[in-house]
């Protein structure tokens, strides 16, 4: 190598490092993205968080080190002439003064990050002891707010998340309802393939494996929920309800479909968080993403006592009968022949009934809960075998599909892919396959074009039946 290339790498080096740099800057401008570990929102991302950076800063100090080091050596002892270039140079061979040196110091530097990581470990696999005073105070947490843990079953399937909560006996699909406040326990199984459950503003990341149950559990902070930098950069702070629209009647729906596009969706809620499977499980693996909303313990109750009473299979409209007095409000089913026959719908008393007021002989007495396309597409869920697959107002467990109940209060559609609105159900259901490539309702066992789920896609009249029913269920 002549002296003359040697010198015109040094500006090409400093080049390529300063594009380097700019091009992590710009890639680093979104730390907030939707599913960013460097945006942590709970107490144990932000643990995962502290770790990544302490090794981060270790690194970039090691980096400039050695990378200095070099520099200089690569500076101070080049050849100054073609003679010297000619000359062998002294040889010698190791110094044990540096490699003691340079050995004790990666060992301190591997025990600087050894310790806040088995530490990180221990808290990620374990909630803390709520009567472990000292702890609590460490982590800055209240006793009941550990106490007073929730617990999530979580199943992973191919494509999609089943969300059991054994304290109140309910399931739910794709969008885990959570409070703010307390600490979640997650258990993780799968019923086929190992996925991998990931939700890095919260939770960090854990497989799920056959035959085995794996745990992660989280806490949120209220505090970071609420607060948060606007597109200027000016950091701001709301309220609880704002940071946290309620789930249960809507209002988190709502808040965000405000935002026009599904992408910028993200921005609306504090309380939305991403979560995506992160272990490759086949064709439809990118697209098995779920939702994690945060909820006040006020709103969180609400949703829990809906659902309770939903699934709830002693609540469950019976059919009338004449032998009954009724009290208003009481919701009976009974036969209308707008249906077709042997159909039955809802009716409510306006007020109490006397034995033998039917819907029919005494329709002031009584209204129809829903309209007649909500009434249909009920009926279609039956006749064209969704319910096969999917279960509505039970907790379904083991059932194929996603569990459906209160479907018109889940803010996304296949598994956390799109927009739960009319229009993206109208397609899914028309063709699922179209939209999310190798999904098991389209593909599933026994499905084949003879299925009725495979007709729809020229039926208006039934897909807007059933857009109605499944968005309806509130
Ligand atoms: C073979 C079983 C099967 C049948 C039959 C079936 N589904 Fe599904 N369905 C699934 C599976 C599996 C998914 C999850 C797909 C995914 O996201 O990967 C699903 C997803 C859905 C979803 C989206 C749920 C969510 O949380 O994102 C809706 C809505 C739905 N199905 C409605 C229907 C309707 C209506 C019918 C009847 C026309 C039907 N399904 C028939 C298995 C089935
Ligand atoms: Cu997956």
């Amino acid at each position: 190598m002549t002296s003359h290339t040697h010198r015109s790498k040094i500006p090409q080096l400093v080049f390529s490092l300063q594009t380097l740099a700019l091009f992590l800057l710009g890639s680093c401008s979104r730390i907030d993205h939707k599913q960013s570990a460097l945006d942590p929102k709970g107490l144990v991302a932000q643990n995962q968080y502290d770790i990544f950076m302490l090794s981060v800063w270790i690194t970039i100090f090691l980096f400039c080190a050695v990378g200095g080091c070099l520099l200089f050596v690569l500076w101070k002892y080049r050849a100054k002439s073609k003679e010297e270039a000619m000359e062998i140079p002294e040889q010698m061979h190791g110094s044990s003064k540096i490699e003691t040196t340079l050995i004790i110091a990666s060992a301190v530097i591997l025990v600087i990050l050894a310790v806040p990581t088995l530490q990180g470990v221990v808290l990620m696999n374990r909630v803390p002891d709520p009567n472990d005073q000292a702890t609590l105070e460490k982590l800055k947490l209240d006793k009941s707010q550990i106490e007073d843990a929730i617990t999530v079953n979580v199943t992973g399937k191919r494509f999609f998340w089943v969300f059991e909560y054994p304290q109140y006996g309910i399931v739910t699909a794709n969008e885990l309802v959570f409070p703010a406040s307390k600490a979640v326990r997650v258990n993780l199984r799968t019923e086929d393939v190992i996925h991998s459950f990931w939700l890095p503003k919260l939770a960090g990341k854990m497989d799920l494996m056959p035959g085995q149950e794996n745990f992660l559990w989280f806490i949120a902070d209220e505090q970071k929920i609420r607060s948060g930098i606007d597109k200027d950069g000016n950091p701001y702070e709301v309220d609880a309800k704002t940071a946290m629209p309620s789930v249960f009647d809507g209002k988190m729906r709502q808040t965000i479909f405000a935002k026009q596009a599904f992408t910028d969706e993200f921005e609306a809620v504090g309380g939305l968080f991403y979560g995506q499977c992160a272990e490759y499980c086949g064709n439809s693996h990118a697209y098995m993403s779920f939702r994690a909303l945060a909820q006040t313990d006020e709103d969180f109750e609400k949703w829990v006592l809906k659902f309770r009473n939903a699934q709830n299979p002693n609540l469950q409209p019976t059919a009338y009968s004449a032998e009954n007095t009724y009290e208003e409000g009481t919701v009976v089913t009974y036969t209308d022949e707008q249906l077709g026959e042997n159909n039955r719908r809802e009716f409510r008393a306006l007020k109490a009934t006397a034995k033998g007021q039917t819907p029919v002989t005494k329709p002031d007495v009584w209204e129809k809960v829903h309209s007649d396309d909500y009434e249909k597409g009920k009926i279609l869920f039956g006749t064209q075998g969704c319910a096969q697959c999917h279960a509505i107002n039970k907790t379904g467990i083991g059932a194929k599909g996603p569990n459906l109940t209160l479907f018109g209060l889940r803010t996304s559609l296949a598994a956390g892919w799109m927009r739960n609105d009319e229009d993206s159900l109208d397609k899914w259901l028309r063709n699922s396959n179209e939209i999310k490539f190798g999904n098991l309702m389209w593909n599933g066992e026994g499905i084949d074009d003879r299925h009725p789920l495979r007709q729809l896609q020229d039926d208006d009249e039934k897909v807007s039946q059933l857009v109605t029913y499944l968005l309806g269920l509130k």
